[in-house]
């Protein structure tokens, strides 16, 4: 069914010329302390990588610092955000999350 705005031309014209809203990846950092073992089973549980692909991103983490875990909506990413931070200070590792615009 077709919202009232749908029928504003006005409207209509602006959301059609709209930018579709920004996606953000979510990324890890690396640290000296978190166990590689646990940052893969973040990967996994998270993120959904199969095994293969989590030892993959968890290396280029500990490689290069950071790597991306996946990108998605903001409210997606924000919880990610939260639930990784959560698990990690669960089990006392000082594993970071952060979240940023991939325009
Ligand atoms: N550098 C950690 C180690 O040597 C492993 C690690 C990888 C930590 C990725 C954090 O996001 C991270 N145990």
């Amino acid at each position: 069914m077709a919202t009232q705005h749908q029928l504003d031309p006005e409207l209509v014209h602006k959301e059609r010329h709209a930018a579709p809203p920004p996606m953000y990846r979510v990324v890890l950092l690396n640290d000296d302390f978190t166990p590689m073992e646990f940052v893969i089973d973040v990967l996994q549980q998270f993120f959904g990588l199969g095994l293969e692909q989590a030892t993959i991103v968890m290396l280029k983490v500990h490689n290069e610092g950071r790597g991306i875990c996946g990108i998605y909506p903001r409210d997606i990413a924000a919880t990610k955000v939260s639930q990784v931070s959560q698990y990690a200070h669960q089990h006392q590792h000082p594993l970071q999350c952060i979240m940023e615009v991939n325009e």
